[in-house]
């Protein structure tokens, strides 16, 4: 099992030589592709290894990191410095020193998740400074509990693609539903539904409409409007006053199950500031037109309807507005709780809305607790390291950034996920020391001082489920350990008998054992249930590959809380929607407001900044890969053009460059620059440019945090700021840039060598 889906594989030397996808598995993903030749890839580390500037003049803030040599040592070295290191961070500068947050994908599987490891073992230490929320949701996990008190149920609890194909009219579907993200859920995954969802509700009649900069965010017959990127929250404004002016809101869905209603209302009419957000109001900010804004209000009260907002639209600054925008859009239909009506949140960006969740809890390392308070949105990582000691806004709170002495990560990439690397680079430099576990040289691992080499998940033994698929999967290993690679479950047990807690952390467990320990205690709870589908014991589990579980089908999101919002409130201050929410109003940010409204943003192409940046980059998730993860396999390397990340241009943009398919471009602004090969693509809208995450950064001059990227990594080009002082979530899908031909020699591709 990996994140992208379920597979079979063909081994040979000591490598994976084929992947078969799973037979139940309708619409396998490509990204299975990148498997055969990972394990063997020259990109693998091989043993530990430790930075010499480091290892010669001691732990201390460098500017070298990123363009060091390093030593190879043996894992007793390894583990008697680190173990060392560690100790004296704690001893001389207390827990909070320890940036632990660790953040990313890592693989997956239930036990040798990496993050889990990485958590058990330092709240076991005495705890570290931690990350909330995630890259993905940061302004939703945020704002969404605050609306309609979950973020999780949104996606885990929504509306099921069944119960959509076969009620929905009208799905509009605010950008789009990608298929690209639907090969991906976190843990894995056995099927893909929403190809064939998408084709039945079609089959029944009813009809989607997907409002994105890229046609091919949704497949098959739609009516695809394009507005100006960042655009979406206006274009929800100018259907809400089409729906409050004609009439055509439930008044009686906004009293009964919301509170603030009338505080927004006056916003929307402009009795407040004197700006009615009509739909010419919201044409002009779009450029769509205002009569389709109203033809497309009416329809959506005339039936039954989907709002549907992707999670990019809220990785934007002021990115908390378009979810409760559409939440408050939709509840103005008066539809939610209603089967195939209402709201959804990340259909076609992850698999798993609109899958049937699973009733039990699933089998889980225990992480013990952390005795450190101290926390940062996971996106402020470079601001904790460049701002010790001062303080900063938090969802309602003032909290003040640790002194931060060792960064430890183990399962993530901060040169895949964060934004303005050239800003990362200067923070990295500040720590005395930086560890990192991974399988692969990825620039995290080069911007390390000690440098931990992991096994990859085909390398071991491990169980794999996610709490909306049916089936528990038995993850056999493919092939041996590579070179010295160890799991970091074996690397944290060394460390932690170094340390004096060997102990407690392994429980006196191998790794299988751990494996069948979990397994037995989630059967425990399965053989609880008297309608369980099967539960047999480990050693069949483990020779058959998996069980199937029973699913909790044809849910609509919020439909409890419809049917009975006394018995069922929310959990928001009101128990109802938070139309206006008088915590947020109370907090008097001057970035998000009590209610939803419209912000300006600056990376747009309506504003100012255009000028000197005409063009509106959308830096989406790839559809070759998972983030940076096997940027060396097969399908991600298919994709390149010259070596580099494709980007795809409206042809009319590319010819009033002069640029044409195939040819390598500089794609640059005022933070930085990245080599990019061109695709021409008239479904992309004008005056807007795609390339996605995920190019392995490979600065031309490694010893400048500036450097030009030769590869194709948009995040030199992305701005590191919040999407407010609310959430302080990410906001790396939009940034304003410029394009050229590269005319100079083009420089190597360095990223998958092996530093020296
Ligand atoms: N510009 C821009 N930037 C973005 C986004 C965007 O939309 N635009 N999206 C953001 C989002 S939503 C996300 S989630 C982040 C993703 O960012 P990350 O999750 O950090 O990216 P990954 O490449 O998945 O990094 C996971 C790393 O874990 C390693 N790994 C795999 N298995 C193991 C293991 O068993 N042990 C160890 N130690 N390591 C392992 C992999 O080799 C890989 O390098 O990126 C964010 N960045
Ligand atoms: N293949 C693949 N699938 C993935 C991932 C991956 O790396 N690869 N990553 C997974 C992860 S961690 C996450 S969090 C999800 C992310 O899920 P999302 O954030 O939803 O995914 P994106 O592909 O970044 O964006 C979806 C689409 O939104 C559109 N869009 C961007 N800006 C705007 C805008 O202003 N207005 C409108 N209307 N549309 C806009 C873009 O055209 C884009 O294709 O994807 C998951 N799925
Ligand atoms: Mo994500």
């Amino acid at each position: 099992m990996a994140h992208w889906g379920m597979f079979d594989v063909e081994s040979a030397d000591g490598d994976v030589s084929a992947v078969h996808p799973y037979a139940g598995d309708a619409d396998p993903s490509p990204i299975l592709g990148n498997l055969p030749g990972s394990v063997r890839h020259r990109a693998r580390i091989t043993g530990p290894a430790v930075r010499r500037g480091w290892l010669e003049s001691g732990p201390g803030p460098s500017e070298v990191r990123g363009a060091d040599e390093f030593v190879a040592v043996s894992w007793d070295e390894l583990t008697e410095l680190l173990a060392r290191e560690l100790r004296r961070i704690v001893d001389r500068h207390g827990n909070r020193a320890i940036f632990g947050g660790s953040y990313g994908w890592a693989s997956a599987g239930r036990f040798h998740h990496a993050q889990s490891q990485v958590h058990r073992f330092l709240n076991m230490l005495g705890g570290y400074t931690r990350s909330v929320h995630t890259y993905s949701l940061g302004a939703t996990g945020v704002i969404m509990p605050r609306v309609v008190g979950t973020h999780w149920k949104l996606f885990a609890r929504s509306t099921n693609w069944d119960v959509i194909a076969a009620n929905t009219d009208l799905m509009v579907c605010f950008g789009g539903v990608p298929l690209k993200n639907t090969a991906v859920n976190g843990g894995g995954t056995s099927e893909h539904p929403t190809r064939g969802a998408l084709d039945r509700l079609r089959d029944r009649g009813g009809e989607v409409v997907s409002i994105s900069p890229l046609r091919d965010d949704l497949h098959g017959r739609c009516e695809w409007i394009a507005p100006i990127p960042g655009s979406d929250v206006a274009i929800m404004l100018g259907l809400a006053h089409v729906l409050a002016s004609e009439g055509l809101h439930d008044k009686d869905f906004l009293d009964r199950y919301c509170v603030g209603y009338e505080r927004f209302e006056s916003y929307l009419l402009g009795i407040d500031d004197g700006v009615a957000k009509t739909p010419e109001w919201a044409s002009a900010l779009s450029g769509m037109p205002a009569e389709q804004i109203v033809a497309l209000a009416r329809r959506m009260a005339a039936g039954r309807t989907m709002v549907t907002v992707t999670w990019s639209l809220q990785r934007v600054r002021y990115g908390e507005q378009a979810p409760w925008m559409g939440v408050t859009l939709a509840a103005m239909l008066g539809q939610i709780g209603l089967p195939g009506g209402g709201f959804g949140h990340g259909y076609g960006s992850m698999n798993e809305p609109g899958l049937a969740p699973v009733p039990y809890p699933l089998p889980t390392l225990f992480q013990g607790s952390n005795p450190v308070s101290d926390l940062i949105p996971v996106a402020a990582i470079a601001d904790l390291l460049l701002r010790p000691g001062e303080e900063f806004d938090f969802d309602g709170r003032r909290l003040t950034f640790p002194d931060t002495r060792l960064v430890y990560w183990a399962g993530g990439n901060p040169f895949h996920h964060h934004q303005d690397l050239a800003r990362l680079r200067r923070a990295l430099a500040r720590p005395d020391t930086i560890v990192v576990h991974e399988p692969y040289w990825t620039p995290m691992a080069r911007h390390a001082d000690i440098v931990v080499p992991s096994t990859t998940s085909l390398e071991r033994n491990d169980l794999a489920c996610t709490r909306n698929d049916p089936l528990l999967v038995a993850m056999h290993a493919a092939a041996p350990r590579y070179a010295d690679a160890r799991d970091d479950y074996d690397t944290f047990a060394a460390l932690a008998h170094r340390l004096g807690f060997g102990e407690r952390f392994t429980e006196g467990r191998t790794a299988q054992q751990w494996i069948e320990h979990l397994y037995e205690q989630w059967r425990g709870f399965v053989l609880t249930d008297p309608a369980h589908v099967e539960a047999p014991a480990f050693d069949e589990f483990w020779r058959r590959g998996f069980v199937r579980m029973r699913t909790e089908d044809g849910l609509s999101l919020f439909s409890d809380f419809r049917d009975d919002p006394e018995r069922n409130p929310l959990t928001t201050p009101s128990g109802r929607i938070e139309i206006f929410s008088a915590d947020i109003d109370g907090f008097g940010y001057d970035d998000c407001a009590g209610h939803p409204r419209w912000f300006e943003p600056d990376e747009w192409l309506g504003g100012p900044r255009a000028q000197r940046f005409p063009l509106h980059l959308i830096a989406n998730q790839p559809r070759t890969r998972l983030h940076g993860q096997l940027d060396h396999g097969g399908t991600s390397q298919a994709s390149k053009i010259r070596g580099r990340e494709p980007i795809r241009l409206h042809p009319a943009d590319a010819a009033d460059r002069g640029l044409a398919a195939g040819e390598v471009v500089r794609v640059f602004n005022d933070r930085g620059a990245c080599l990019a090969g061109v695709v021409l693509d008239d479904g992309v809208r004008r005056g807007v440019v795609q390339l996605s995450t995920g190019a392995w950064y490979d600065p031309l001059d490694p010893s400048d945090p500036n450097s030009m990227c030769v590869h194709g990594n948009p995040n030199v080009l992305t701005a590191d700021v919040g999407s407010s002082r609310l959430a302080h979530g990410c906001t790396g899908q939009h940034v304003l840039v410029e394009v050229e031909r590269f005319d100079g020699a083009l420089p190597p591709i360095k990223a998958f060598e092996p530093p020296l």
